[in-house]
């Protein structure tokens, strides 16, 4: 092929790729505006897109984030952990057709570190939600498969800013309090609100006392029955407990309540609760701050996670790193040594 018919070809391939780029443009804008206008399809379809792991969607759904960028940031976002059968779904079904009762709009999302090794529980949790999937103030969506919990906790807050969006004023994020996932949620909420069962008089061990320092209202969950009295002798422990901690600069003074979702004791304390939460960070500033402190938090470690993995995943120190571990595991080097040297190789190799 000649020079002439080389620049041609080039040229030809910079039309094309100018007028599928503008092709996504059009689809996007349309997009962008039936999302505003609360379309739920739009809305499933976005966050399916924020899911996907193909390249060409990335640059998709950056084009539609930046776009919904100025309509998100308006909700009130409340997290809610607990152990695994704590009733984290059948409360967040009351409190969620509560709040729409109000007026709001509920978007509920899920964290589910579990369902990166099982399907899910999202079977589960829709039937534990069952007036609420079907309500039309409602919008319900699992927990996204990925092989990280980064890459859950990047979705999750994306698909946040998407329903906000959307229109949804109230936005629930559920997690599993069983690792990491319940410090991500609660870095990316407003309110989080911690539910504990009662224990023989073993209900603060299992769960980390950093959890309970992060809670904002705790909630001893199943207070009928037989086990009402339990729970009520739980929540007088667990209040002398949290006295014990250090307050907090938001000199938020954290309640503990007992509710049951089955005679709906407490329910309505416990919003009340919630509300109050609200208005005292609303009120002084706080939730702007925290929103502020927790935009830094999520640049300051994307940018890590980011850079790691480009790193790692180089080809020759992938290699490298095999070797090391071989000579790990063969007692040829320290693990720490090892990590040093080839720190030194990157800095010489990607940094001078
Ligand atoms: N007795 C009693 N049972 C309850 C109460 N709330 C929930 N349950 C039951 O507890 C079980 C678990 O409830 P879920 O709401 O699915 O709990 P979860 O915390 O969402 O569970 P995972 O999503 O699996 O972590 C269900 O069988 C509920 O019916 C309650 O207030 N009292
Ligand atoms: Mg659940």
């Amino acid at each position: 092929m000649s020079e002439q018919d080389n620049k041609a070809q080039s040229e030809e391939q910079a039309r094309e790729r100018i007028s599928d780029l503008r092709k996504i443009e059009l689809s996007i804008n349309q997009w962008v505006e039936s999302l505003l206008t609360g379309d739920r399809l739009s809305l499933a379809k976005g966050i399916t897109l924020l899911e996907s792991t193909r390249i060409e969607d990335h640059e998709k759904s950056t084009l539609l984030l930046n776009a919904l960028l100025p309509h998100t940031g308006k909700s009130w976002r409340i997290g809610i952990t607990g152990v695994p059968g704590v009733g984290k779904s059948t409360l967040i079904e009351q409190l969620g057709l509560n709040f729409i009762q109000n007026g709001h709009k509920v978007a509920v999302l899920a964290i589910d570190p579990s369902s990166r090794l099982s399907a899910g529980s999202i079977l589960g949790d829709k039937t534990r939600m069952n007036e609420l999937a079907v309500n039309d103030s409602a919008f319900i969506r699992p927990s996204p498969a990925s092989d990280s919990l980064g890459g859950v906790a990047r979705m999750t807050r994306e698909s946040m800013m998407l329903c906000e969006a959307a229109g949804y004023d109230i936005i629930i994020v559920e997690t599993v309090g069983v690792g990491q996932s319940e410090t991500e949620v609660h870095d990316m909420v407003d309110t989080f609100l911690l539910l504990m069962l009662a224990g023989a008089g073993d209900e603060l061990q299992g769960i980390k006392r950093g959890i309970m320092e992060m809670a904002d209202v705790i909630a001893v969950t199943k207070a009928d029955t037989e086990n009402l009295q339990r729970a009520q002798q739980a929540r007088t422990s667990i209040s002398s407990a949290i006295h014990l901690f250090a307050g907090n600069e938001e000199q938020w003074v954290v309640p503990v309540i007992t509710c049951s979702t089955v005679n709906e004791d407490g329910i309505n304390e416990l919003l009340h609760k919630v509300e109050s939460h609200r208005i005292h960070i609303e009120s002084a500033g706080f939730k702007t701050e925290r929103r502020k402190k927790q935009n830094l938090f999520w640049f300051k470690k994307s940018l890590e996670e980011q850079i790691i993995h480009d790193i790692l995943n180089k080809e020759d120190l992938i290699n490298e790193i095999e070797q090391q571990k071989i000579a790990i595991l063969q007692n040829k080097i320290s693990p720490f040594t090892a990590a040093n040297e080839l720190v030194k190789r990157i800095k010489i190799k990607y940094f001078n």
